[in-house]
């Protein structure tokens, strides 16, 4: 049985982690399906933003404790990590295409890390996250420890990596862990209709924008402001700014990527 499950649709390639009876526990299967996902929709032309969710009442409940863990002597964990966790999380945050986490439902240890590691999250109403790590004696990993702290600040995330405490999609939301919190019949249709609509707009400009926001965390402001300027010529020859400028000059919504 596939733990990866595909849909294409208005050029959103939705991705559904399937091991529900687990909460989508992160098997070896699964992130390999997940990598493998991750590349073909790199490649796919049709495919323009991408939306990761969970079967069933999870999102994610981290690494799957019945397949990995202390009793398996043989195993570094870092090298598991290298091998299953770091290739996938690169992925998310270098895809050129933009990539929505829709919680749907407990999102913890490296469950929560992938959801960080998306560029949007929108979260069910009665989602849980929770960082977890600590309650194994393990610390974050798969990105967490680059994510979260950028996301909600160093000393909130002490707090949440040293207690392990869940925190209710709405308290994560308020820290800015999360960007929406919505009913939960409507979270993954909401999700897709704005991946859709991202899908629709200048890919161009949209895919410059991810990384320049993901690039500007590092670097002086005088880098940044030549960063825009570089990343400005390129999306400014691109076809659809003559067609945005055309369609504001003429009142009219505006046809990108005709
Ligand atoms: O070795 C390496 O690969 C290193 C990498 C580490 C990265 C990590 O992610 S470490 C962190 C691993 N994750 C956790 O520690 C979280 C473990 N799970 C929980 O704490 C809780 O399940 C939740 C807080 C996520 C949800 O609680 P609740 O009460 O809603 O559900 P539950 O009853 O605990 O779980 C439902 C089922 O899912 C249950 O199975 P059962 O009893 O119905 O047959 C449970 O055992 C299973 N499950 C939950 N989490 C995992 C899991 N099975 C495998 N692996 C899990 N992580």
């Amino acid at each position: 049985m596939p733990q990866v499950l595909t849909h294409l649709a208005e050029g959103v390639q939705t991705l559904t982690l399937n091991q529900p009876d687990k909460l989508n526990a992160l098997s070896d299967q699964m992130m390999s399906e997940l990598l493998q996902a991750l590349r073909a929709a790199e490649r796919d032309d049709a495919v323009h933003a991408l939306v990761l969710t969970g079967a069933g009442r999870g999102f994610s409940a981290g690494a799957d404790l019945t397949q990995s863990g202390p009793d398996d002597a043989m195993t570094d964990v870092g090298d598991a990590l290298r091998s299953r966790y770091i290739p996938v999380v690169t992925r998310l945050h270098a895809l050129d295409k933009p990539v929505l986490a829709a919680i749907n439902g407990v999102a913890a240890g490296a469950g929560l890390s992938l959801a960080l590691a998306c560029d949007l999250r929108f979260a069910a109403e009665s989602a849980r996250v929770v960082v977890a790590f600590v309650r194994i004696g393990l610390v974050p990993d798969a990105g967490m420890l680059y994510f979260l702290p950028r996301l909600i600040g160093p000393g909130k995330t002490l707090e949440l990596a040293w207690t392990g405490d869940p925190l209710s999609a709405a308290e994560a939301c308020d820290i800015g862990m999360l960007n929406r919190v919505l009913p939960d019949e409507q979270l993954l249709g909401e999700t897709q209709a704005l991946a859709a609509r991202l899908a629709r707009g200048p890919r161009k400009a949209i895919a410059l924008m991810k990384r320049a926001v993901s690039q500007t965390h590092e670097l002086p402001l005088e880098r940044v402001l030549e960063l825009e300027a570089q990343y400005q010529t390129i999306a400014a020859r691109d076809a659809n700014f003559a067609e945005g400028v055309a369609a504001f000059r003429e009142k009219r919504a505006p046809r990108f990527n005709a």
